[in-house]
């Protein structure tokens, strides 16, 4: 199976001011469908290489993709739903799957708005995305979508939302992050002139503030072995020249605790 991973050409000004980021999604989820026995993974940044939908279209022709994914946070839908809808014109029988914070919670909007997707991914979504990816290449996703946790679709013009998937146990056997699928010398942090990489060493928050959507979407606290996770942060260094890291999880107390935890020891 081809399959094409694409990064919308949204942009945010305020964020963009310090510099070009890496979409973290495309290594884990890419990472996550290489590892599953999936090797044909593009990924095109088109948002950091400012691509306009024409030479989208192209680039989608020439590489003729099975399924193409896409991500979304809620400023970024119109440009997610409207890169799907580029693919959906230029391969029609490719499967259009859109994942992220903003489809997870926004789903029965995101279809009313954008029919022509064929499956969100609720949630965490390395491992729902592999289990869709099985039943695609074996074309029964259809007959079995309803037994897939973490998916919503529709089906004649109703809304389904199969339960949430579990939140991944164990975060340094799960995680596969295929780093590679980057271009890392387009993701210069300004402030500091150097490549930035953005890791994940926790998922997840222990805390439940009402006002906050992250306890919600990640649904548990989950860290990586410290030592794991330095030793991942050398390798990424080295492979990847990146002299800054921005750790992105909502507990940094706990962060910093255990990884000063890990440099002591
Ligand atoms: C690091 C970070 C930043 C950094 C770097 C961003 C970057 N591009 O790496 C900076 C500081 C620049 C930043 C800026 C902004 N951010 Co920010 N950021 C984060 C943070 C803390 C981590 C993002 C991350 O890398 N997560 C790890 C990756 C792996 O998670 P993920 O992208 O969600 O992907 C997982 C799932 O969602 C799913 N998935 C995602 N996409 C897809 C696609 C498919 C097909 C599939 C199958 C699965 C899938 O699978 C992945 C693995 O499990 C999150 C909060 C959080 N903890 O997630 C906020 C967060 C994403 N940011 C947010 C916002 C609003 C912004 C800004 C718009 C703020 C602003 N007003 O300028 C800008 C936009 C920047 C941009 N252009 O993208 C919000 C989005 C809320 C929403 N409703 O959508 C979040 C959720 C924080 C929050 N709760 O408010 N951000
Ligand atoms: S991520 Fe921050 S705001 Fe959200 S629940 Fe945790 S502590 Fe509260």
């Amino acid at each position: 199976m081809r399959i094409m991973m694409i990064q919308p050409n949204y942009h945010c000004g305020g964020a963009e001011i310090a510099g070009n980021w890496p979409p973290s999604w495309a290594a884990y989820i890419g990472g996550a469908i290489k590892h599953a026995g999936y090797p044909n993974v593009r990924f095109v940044d088109a948002m950091t290489n400012d691509i306009p939908d024409d030479v989208l279209t192209e680039m989608i022709r020439r590489n003729q993709p099975d399924v193409v994914l896409t991500t979304a946070i809620t400023p970024m839908i119109y440009k997610a739903q409207n890169t799907l809808k580029i693919a959906r014109q230029v391969r029609p029988q490719a499967k259009l799957l859109l994942g992220g914070i903003h489809p997870t919670f926004m789903y029965g909007q995101v279809f009313n708005e954008a029919p022509w997707i064929d499956y969100i991914v609720r949630g965490e979504g390395e491992e729902i995305v592999v289990n869709l990816m099985r039943a695609i290449e074996a074309g029964t996703d259809l007959k079995e979508r309803r037994n897939i946790k973490g998916l919503a679709f529709l089906e004649e013009d109703e809304i389904v939302a199969t339960p949430a998937h579990p939140p991944i146990r164990n975060l340094d056997e799960t995680l596969k992050p295929d780093w590679g699928l980057l271009e890392w010398e387009k993701y210069i942090y300004i402030p500091l002139n150097c490549r930035v990489a953005v890791p994940n060493f926790a998922r997840g928050c222990p805390f439940t503030c009402r006002f906050c959507s992250q306890w919600k979407f990640w649904r548990a606290y989950r860290a990586r072995d410290p030592k794991k996770f330095v030793d991942e942060l050398e390798l990424l260094k080295k492979n990847t020249r990146s002299g800054s890291l921005f750790l992105p999880t909502r507990s940094r107390p706990l962060t910093a605790r255990n990884l000063c935890i890990s440099v002591r020891n």
